[in-house]
């Protein structure tokens, strides 16, 4: 009788320490998967978004995740992006599907995720961390997160392709290119130009200069649009002794 008492105990404590643990990331709505096929007689790859699911956007929920989650804490994040095959297919050969992102926003980090069921690894991926820009895709779903430290309209463009087992492209097949984007709710700070996100030091005054000198519309902070005058280093030098929200 003792002992049951003990273990009943015991039972009730591993589930308070179960209470007490990190909370579990959100997939921030409705899966909107980029679906990939392949053409055999074109002998090329073809993708694209499913349109009918809204632009997905990147939120904070105020919640801590434990590792390897924790990557994401602190950040705005989303996963309802989704790779999956279209179709009955196999890449030719031996090959593998190789998924390279050849640009993104600046300020945009991709973590390595699941089914949702299961939600990955959450290891840096696509240049996350100085990670390698491609990763090989097994073809069952798979969402990834994508994650911000600030406010605005994010997009990041990949290319899907058959290689080998090192990521070398196969001679003689197509491959395919797609744009996903999304935007973030997160508090907007125009200074912010440069890493570390969410901090203004002196990166941010010299990307704002380089911006500034080589019209880019990251420098262009005041009306009249389109025009680089006192009134943008001005609308600069005002967020910047703002500070980020
Ligand atoms: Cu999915």
């Amino acid at each position: 009788m003792k002992m049951f008492a003990v273990s009943v105990a015991a039972v009730f404590l591993v589930s308070l320490g179960g209470l007490a643990c990190g909370d579990t990331p959100r997939m921030g709505g409705p899966m909107k998967h980029i679906m990939v096929m392949y053409d055999d007689m074109m002998q090329t790859l073809m993708a694209h978004v499913d349109e009918s699911v809204p632009t997905p956007e990147l939120k904070n929920y105020g919640e801590t995740y434990d590792p390897p989650a924790d990557v994401l804490n602190g950040t705005w994040y989303n996963a309802q992006y989704g790779w999956m095959v279209e179709g009955f297919w196999t890449p030719p050969g031996s090959s593998h599907i190789w998924i390279e992102q050849i640009s993104a926003t600046p300020g945009l980090s991709v973590y390595s995720g699941g089914t949702m069921m299961n939600q990955g690894t959450f290891a840096p991926i696509c240049g996350t961390n100085g990670s390698a820009p491609a990763f090989s895709w097994s073809g069952t779903m798979l969402h990834n997160w994508y994650a911000v430290r600030r406010g605005g309209q994010f997009e990041a463009t990949y290319r899907v392709y058959f290689g080998d087992v090192n990521g070398v492209p196969l001679e003689g097949y197509g491959e395919a290119e797609v744009t996903i984007n999304w935007t973030s709710n997160a508090p907007s700070c125009p200074a912010d130009l440069a890493e570390p996100w969410g901090v203004l030091n002196f990166f941010d005054v010299q990307a704002f200069l380089n911006a500034f000198s080589a019209h880019l519309p990251a420098a262009d902070l005041a009306d009249p649009q389109g025009v680089f005058d006192f009134f943008d280093v001005q609308a600069f030098l005002n967020s910047f002794s703002a500070g980020c929200p």
